[in-house]
């Protein structure tokens, strides 16, 4: 009985520790320090940056992260609601879409990004946010 019991305590203390590592590799929207920034550019009075953990995308699903800085501080700011179209063009064919979304993190001017890049290439990706705002990426999955 009592076996049983510490058994049960192991197994779920092990399925936490898995689970707050996943959660924590995977994670786009708190701590993003250690990130590295894939590519940056100036939309308006904003600073549009895409960052991951690697600096690299790479084919298939990705998970990264937008943020979104005043020029003019460099301090994140919130930019509302935040549109993603993912298009690779391809030749003789419509283009495939990578279907993007952005969720806000919790933390202001930060967004956690989900995109299927189904073919290594460039992909062009579009921003809109804020009001009527555009950026406008080229994206590379590896
Ligand atoms: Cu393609």
């Amino acid at each position: 009985m009592r076996r049983k019991v510490i058994l049960a305590a192991v197994v779920v203390a092990m399925l936490s520790l898995v689970l707050s590592a996943c959660g924590g590799s995977s994670n786009g929207g708190g701590d993003t320090s250690n990130f590295k920034q894939i590519q940056q550019q100036r939309a308006g009075e904003y600073v549009v940056a895409v960052l991951n953990e690697t600096g690299q995308l790479k084919q298939g699903p990705n998970k990264f992260v937008l943020e979104f800085r005043s020029a003019s501080d460099n301090k994140l700011t919130d930019v509302g609601n935040v549109q993603l179209n993912a298009l690779m063009p391809m030749p003789g064919m419509s283009p495939m879409s990578g279907g993007a979304s952005a969720a806000p993190s919790g933390t202001p001017g930060r967004y956690s990004v989900e995109s299927d890049f189904q073919m290594v290439g460039t992909w062009g990706f579009t921003i809109k946010f804020g009001n009527g705002q555009q950026a406008k990426f080229a994206l590379r999955a590896q």
